[in-house]
């Protein structure tokens, strides 16, 4: 039971049970004021109220089998729990409810006044546990990292300062394809039409100007009433499951205290949700396209795309390349999307800095078969460095196929991969070249360089880890690092948000604390977030963090013309210092230098059972030269002459604004 142990700081006068007086903006009163605002407000409202209203009880919604996710007993023991106690539901206690039962286990959040509904609905849930970030802009980038390893998150935030704060890594959900359900409170609909001057406000009495911006990351949108709040759940799951993206839950507080009224619906774990079906004659004319294409390639490589992984089909892919005998890659975006140890994969395709042999193999190949709608984004092709022909490749998106000029609409992947494992036949297919065992470079005494971490770091990774790799120049070696059995990777490709890896690799630790969670982050990256670190050492979670130290936004000088660029210097940090200072306890931490010190850290490191911080430093001179000019102009295309896009890169683009990027 590892996810409630009341940490020491939560032990004093913000006592655990009821974790009521955390925040009061306006009166700075903690505790006796906090309570009243808190739970006894609440306990009062839903008392007058039940008499009268509707009587609903959730009591269903507790036999799911998602309730055993929730390991979480000390606080919340000690509150009533509505939902086990078969009590009528809050509108907010009806969400958080409702989401649980897919089987998310945890709230990433920061506690915020108008949100107190929301807040005290997952303090007191048996299933939710609530975990605090340091900020919101981390407990978004948090749910990210939750939602990659177990299939959706809860991140829950307070109105306008705190939903805004999120954006940027609610948007990057948006991009990735995350279903993140944030939930937001509002001021109560009596003081929307009161129109005072309240805190969180422009001045100027309007409310609903904050709901707009939010609802621009999300693909569906509920503002929650005790009337349409069980209906508005269902939607937006449904929704967002489809889309695979965030959705943005909001209620005024005094809506969100109110009984729902109907009935409620249990719901199910996320793997037993059902999908949409395919419509039968188009789905039924797109593998005819697709099995005479192949048949009429002289040879067929398949790209997997990171969707596979987020719509949950990594079995389906296994058994469709068992079946016909094709070879796969993946591009960065989607390493690992099944164990890298598959006898049919070639490697990393990203156009020039594909690994060895691998580009050959797929713009040799007379057919791409591009299962899961791989994102050409610049950073995951090698900067458009890819040669692929579009006639030349069929794709299969999430919820349409392309083949040549024939879209097919309302084909999903799921059934797509299943029709065609049993209709294409065992075909022979491109070669995969010999993999050639790493040896380890550098002598014991040698200071650490990128070419001497990196094939130390392929042989720390284990299985099953989850290996969290940040934006920047770790993502010039990791993609090209090959994974043991059942490890996954994840990076934030195209969103590309700096900051976001850390605590994305607390999230992905609290979504599956028997893997180990392997953080690699440059120094200008973690120092956005690092102070998420506090909460890993709250929560017990366990990464092992590699910190990149080479003092500069090191990337920036590579993508830049000239270096040396005061804006790229960092404020020098003693980083394997911070686990300590985040209150983390029990850490192994060290500095290295040298190949020797690394290999040293590197053997502690994989027998520690606790949090691992290595700083690792790489200093300046490991940082490479810029990109030659005639790439930084095809990337950033200011100057009239400059090279055009390359071919599949703009047609990628055309992809996503006209298909599966714009589903609502
Ligand atoms: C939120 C955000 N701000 C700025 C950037 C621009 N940016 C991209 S990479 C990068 C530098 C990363 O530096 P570091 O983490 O130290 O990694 P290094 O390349 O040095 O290994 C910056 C500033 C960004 N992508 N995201
Ligand atoms: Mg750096």
């Amino acid at each position: 039971m590892p996810n409630k142990q009341p940490d020491p700081g939560d032990q004093g006068s913000v006592g655990v049970n009821g974790g009521i007086g955390e925040e009061d903006a306006i009166g700075g009163r903690i505790g006796e004021v906090g309570a009243k605002r808190g739970f006894n407000r609440r306990a009062l409202l839903r008392a007058g109220l039940l008499a009268g209203g509707a009587s609903v009880s959730l009591a269903a919604c507790t036999e799911s089998p998602a309730a055993s996710l929730r390991e979480e007993p000390t606080a919340k023991a000690r509150l009533a729990a509505p939902a086990a106690s078969g009590q009528t539901l809050t509108v907010a206690e009806y969400a958080v409810e409702r989401l649980a039962a897919l089987g998310i286990g945890h709230a990433f959040g920061v506690p915020g006044d108008y949100a107190f509904a929301f807040d005290n609905a997952i303090e007191a849930s048996e299933r939710v546990m609530w975990i605090g970030n340091a900020s919101e802009l981390n407990a978004a980038y948090a749910a990210d990292g939750y939602a990659r390893i177990r299939g959706a998150a809860i991140l829950c935030t307070t109105y306008a300062v705190g939903e805004l704060s999120a954006l940027n890594g609610v948007m990057g959900s948006y991009a990735e394809r995350l279903p993140v359900f944030h939930l937001v409170g509002q001021p109560s609909g009596k003081l929307q039409r009161a129109r005072p001057v309240t805190h969180h406000s422009l001045g100027d009495g309007t409310f609903r100007q904050f709901q707009s911006l939010s609802a621009a990351s999300a693909c569906a949108v509920a503002s929650l009433t005790p009337q349409n709040a069980i209906a508005e759940m269902e939607r937006v799951i449904s929704e967002a499951l489809t889309q695979r993206r965030p959705a943005y839950i909001t209620a005024a507080e005094d809506a969100a205290l109110l009984p729902v009224m109907g009935t409620p619906v249990a719901g199910v774990p996320l793997a037993q949700v059902e999908r949409t079906p395919s419509d039968p004659a188009s789905l039924g004319a797109a593998i005819a396209a697709i099995t005479t294409r192949v048949a009429a390639s002289a040879s067929t490589v398949v790209l997997a795309a990171y969707t596979i992984g987020r719509f949950g089909l990594q079995q389906q892919l296994t058994r469709f390349l068992d079946a016909t005998g094709l070879a796969y890659a993946t591009t960065p975006m989607d390493k690992a999307v099944i164990s890298e140890t598959n006898p049919h994969f070639l490697g990393t395709y990203a156009g020039a800095s594909s690994g060895a042999g691998v580009q050959e193999a797929v713009e040799g190949a007379g057919l791409v078969l591009n299962l899961g709608g791989v994102a050409f984004s610049d950073s995951n092709t090698g900067i458009w460095s890819d040669e692929l022909d579009p006639d030349r490749m069929v794709t299969v998106w999430p919820d349409y196929v392309q083949a040549g000029g024939t879209t097919f609409s309302s084909v999903y992947l799921a059934d797509v991969l299943e029709r065609l494992t049993g209709t294409l036949p065992k075909i022979t297919t491109a070669k995969i070249p010999a993999r050639t065992a790493t040896s380890l470079p550098g002598g014991a005494r040698d200071r650490l360089s990128s070419a001497t971490l990196y094939p130390r770091l392929a042989r720390f990774f284990r299985e099953n880890d989850i290996v969290i790799g940040e934006t920047g120049l770790c993502m010039s070696y990791l993609p090209n690092v090959q994974l043991p059995d059942g490890a996954v990777f994840h990076n934030q490709t195209l969103w590309g948000s700096i900051g976001w890896a850390t605590p994305a690799a607390f999230g992905a630790a609290m979504a599956d604390p028997s893997r180990r969670a392997v953080l690699v982050t440059g120094d200008g990256s973690h120092q956005q977030t690092a102070n998420d670190i506090g909460a890993m050492g709250r929560y017990r979670a366990k990464p092992v963090i590699i910190l990149l130290n080479n003092s500069m936004y090191g990337i920036e000088e590579v993508l830049s013309e000239k270096q040396g660029h005061v804006y790229d210097f960092l404020a020098p940090w003693n980083y394997y210092e911070l686990p300590a200072a985040f209150g983390c306890t029990g850490w192994y931490t060290a500095r290295v230098t040298t190949v020797g010190e690394l290999d040293a850290a590197l053997a502690k490191a994989s027998q520690h059972d606790n949090g691992c911080y290595l700083e690792i430093m790489l200093g300046r001179s490991d940082i490479p030269a810029s990109l030659p000019d005639a790439v930084l102009d095809m990337l950033y295309q200011t100057a009239p002459a400059d090279r055009a896009l390359p071919p599949v890169a703009s047609a990628a683009a055309a992809e996503t604004v006209n298909g599966s990027g714009q589903l609502s």
